[in-house]
């Protein structure tokens, strides 16, 4: 699966991409990506990205010409042109049915905002998919792309061992329920005992205490997920 991320910002990405799964990933060739700096797109010579908004207002908005250049050049540099994703927070909200179409791709290229938003005319000539990670506001786009880089290769086979399998994550299954408590050693902290039953060695009990918990969480803490059908 590759990634091609545009950014303003691609020295916020190495020491992400260099930690944990993503690199073991990376290492194995399961996932590639590449980093592109819209900068290097652009067509003055100071370089510039960005303007004032005609109209007036705060800010500064992402200019067309640098964006569109930059989306132009890197969609070719593969022969699966891939799907273009737009990072803003006036996108539909990301999922894990999301997630899921999202990981059908083999490539996606993701488009990182900054500022006031981009120039309305990058939306109308690309046409990309517009994707937001939730009801707040970011700097940038940067982090929801790594959010999607990092909930997609769970789904690329082979990414997760056996032992982290996504088969049974919060959300993967219908009706989407939380997951039940964890614990490993030491057996007692500070007087918390961990419950009797995870050291029963009985796999059928503690697999139904489990689907319990899992319910009973579900339902205290998110109940709107039990509604959904
Ligand atoms: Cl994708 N971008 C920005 N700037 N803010 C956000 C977001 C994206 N998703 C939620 N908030």
């Amino acid at each position: 699966m590759r990634f091609d991320v545009l950014t303003l910002f691609p020295d916020m990405f190495p020491g992400y991409l260099g930690q944990s799964l993503l690199k073991r990933a990376i290492d194995a060739g399961l996932v590639e990506v590449c980093l592109h700096d819209i900068r290097n797109w652009t067509q003055d010579k100071h370089n510039k990205v960005d303007d004032r908004p005609y109209g007036g207002g705060p800010g500064m908005v992402m200019m067309v010409e640098p964006v569109v250049a930059c989306v132009e050049a890197v969609r070719p540099m593969d022969d699966d042109s891939g799907h273009l994703v737009m990072l803003t927070p006036q996108g539909q909200p990301l999922d894990q049915a999301g997630v899921e179409r999202l990981a059908q791709h083999q490539r996606i290229v993701l488009l990182c905002g900054r500022y006031e938003g981009f120039d309305e005319r990058v939306r109308l000539v690309l046409k990309p998919e517009e994707i937001s990670i939730g009801d707040y506001v970011l700097n940038g786009g940067e982090v929801a792309a790594m959010v999607i880089i990092d909930a997609v290769i769970r789904l690329v086979p082979g990414v997760l061992g056996d032992a982290e399998s996504s088969q049974c994550d919060s959300f993967s299954t219908a009706p989407r329920l939380l997951e039940f408590a964890q614990y490993t050693r030491p057996r007692e902290f500070r007087g918390l005992q961990v419950p009797e039953i995870l050291l029963s060695g009985d796999h059928g009990v503690i697999a139904r205490w489990r689907a319990e918990e899992s319910r009973q969480r579900t339902q205290e803490r998110r109940a709107d997920l039990l509604e959904e059908t």
